[in-house]
């Protein structure tokens, strides 16, 4: 067993769910300020308001928002409504005591997103929010101080709610202008501060939940088609300017993937896999590879889906391709054409694998997910990857004392660090760094519970706001510092 020299261990987190401040220091709003709670069973909800009318109200995240947003409506804050990513767990305000944390484990890296609407309130200012700025300066520097490496995203589920409003979301042209601008603005601005920028977090969402991945006001294939090429070419943009300002700049695309079984061994059961992984990897073709496969444009012509582009997009897409892969893997998925019990996953349904433990979300803890996930990505494009989140969200009990027991956490990572290193030492992939998913407990994207909670540390607040934002150590706290002291060796 033995992980790269230099390679980046570390913990992931997202400004949407974990930085709070949600109107302090000049920020501007964004989609992720009008997404209400959810729970277990019931759906977030995107809040709207009639300006004609002044009729308020609420509408589910799927495809309940096309309708709402036809009638009038705006996505917008309103009264009575909670949101709990307008305090998350308070980085604002914690980030000193947070890197404090993540040093002491020993991070190498810290993933966390930069929210747009703090550097440009309305996402395309004239100049950027001095105030805005300077927070992401000083946590820069707080992270230098303990030679932690920052790993950016540059929008991971939010957009400026100004763009949503004006263009409707990422199906609109103009936000790759702004999109730019903000990507160029900061990676000048913290030239010498931050080696590594993601674009677009998981970025195949736009598919799936295209008011997240995109502040897109409608749900049809060809908005989403659209919104996802506007990305591309934004992406591409954003690296061929990093690449102007310093060699030492890196732009990576970040995808959510995990492998995909087929239940059984009938025929239309691959076959039906084989599609479920067009459906991810097409993303990957674009933005890592350089280009639409053919399987996408045939689907295209088939579904009579046109793009708006322009003569340059497609060279601008080669030319520009990622610099690296960074992608979310939790465990994997199973299909089949037959009838079988229902499964769940990261924004994934499937059935239920009957060799797989699940948690109380449904999600599968699945051994070798990470070794899979790295060798398909890394024969199909032969790009160093980064695994930017992997974890297990568990509705931990915090002891009289403080202490969390999580022998569950700990169990799971042992055997996802294990495969990690099968793909590094058995398989020869190249793997730039792995950033455990909600290194200090955040809210959940999925559901909007603060229970699902996958930190080393525990925060103190439920799921009503409640609590005193207190920070303590669980077990896996000492289990990760032992593995990234030893370098994935003590387990
Ligand atoms: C990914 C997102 C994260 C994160 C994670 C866990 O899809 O990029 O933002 O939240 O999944 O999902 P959840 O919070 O729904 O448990």
């Amino acid at each position: 067993m033995s992980f790269p020299k230099g390679f980046l261990w570390g913990g992931a987190t997202a400004a949407n769910q974990y930085e709070g401040g949600y109107l302090e220091g000049g920020k501007g709003l964004s989609t992720a300020d009008v997404v209400t709670a959810g729970s277990h069973t019931t759906p977030r909800q995107i809040t709207w308001r009639n300006p004609e009318t002044g009729e308020t109200g609420c509408t589910g995240i799927g495809f309940g928002a096309a309708m709402a947003f036809e009638k009038g409506a705006i996505p917008d804050v309103i009264d009575g409504a909670y949101y709990p990513s307008h305090v998350a767990t308070d980085f604002y305000h914690h980030f000193k005591e947070d890197i404090a944390l993540m040093k002491e484990m020993g991070f190498k890296t810290f993933r966390m997103s930069m929210n747009w609407a703090r550097i440009f309130p309305n996402g395309e200012d004239e100049t950027p929010n001095e105030e805005g700025l300077k927070f992401y300066d000083e946590v820069f520097d707080e992270c230098a101080k303990y030679g932690i490496e920052p790993l950016v995203t540059l929008s991971h589920y939010e957009t400026p709610l100004n763009l949503v409003h004006k263009y409707g979301g990422w199906q609109n042209r103009k936000c790759i202008d702004a999109f730019v601008k903000y990507s160029t603005t900061v990676m000048k601005h913290y030239k010498g501060k931050v080696k590594y920028w993601l674009t677009f977090n998981e970025i195949n969402m736009m598919s799936m939940i295209p008011f997240f991945a995109g502040g897109c006001m409608q749900n049809d294939e060809q908005t989403k088609a659209q919104g996802a090429h506007n990305q591309f070419v934004a992406s591409a943009l954003t690296v061929k300017a990093a690449h102007e300002i310093s060699d030492e700049i890196k732009v990576g695309q970040m995808l959510a993937y995990q492998p995909n079984y087929a239940m059984t061994c009938d025929p239309n059961d691959q076959v039906l896999v084989m599609e479920r992984n067009h459906s991810t990897l097409w993303y990957s073709d674009v933005q890592t590879g350089g280009k639409y496969p053919n399987y996408k444009l045939k689907e295209y012509e088939r579904k009579g889906i046109v793009l708006e582009t322009e003569p340059e997009d497609f060279e601008l897409l080669e030319k520009y391709s990622a610099d690296f892969l960074s992608f979310s893997c939790y465990g994997s998925s199973t299909f089949t054409t037959h009838d079988s019990e229902a499964g769940s996953g990261n924004f994934v349904m499937g059935v239920k694998n009957p060799y797989l433990e699940t948690n109380a979300w449904g999600w599968a803890t699945d051994p070798h997910c990470l070794r899979l996930a790295c060798n398909t990505l890394y024969d199909r494009y032969h790009k160093p990857l980064w695994i930017v989140e992997n974890g297990i969200g568990w509705d931990d009990k915090k002891e009289a004392d403080g202490s969390v027991h999580d022998t569950y956490r700990i169990d799971y990572l042992r055997a996802n660090v294990k495969s990690m290193d099968d793909a590094i030492n058995l398989d020869g992939v190249e793997l730039m760094g792995y950033t455990m998913w909600g290194c200090i407990d955040l809210v959940s994207a999925g559901t909007g519970e603060m229970k699902k909670r996958y930190g080393f540390v525990y925060v103190d607040r439920d799921d009503k706001g409640n609590g005193t934002l207190e920070r303590s150590r669980k077990d896996s706290f000492y289990w990760y510092k032992k593995c990234i002291a030893s370098d994935g060796a003590d387990l």
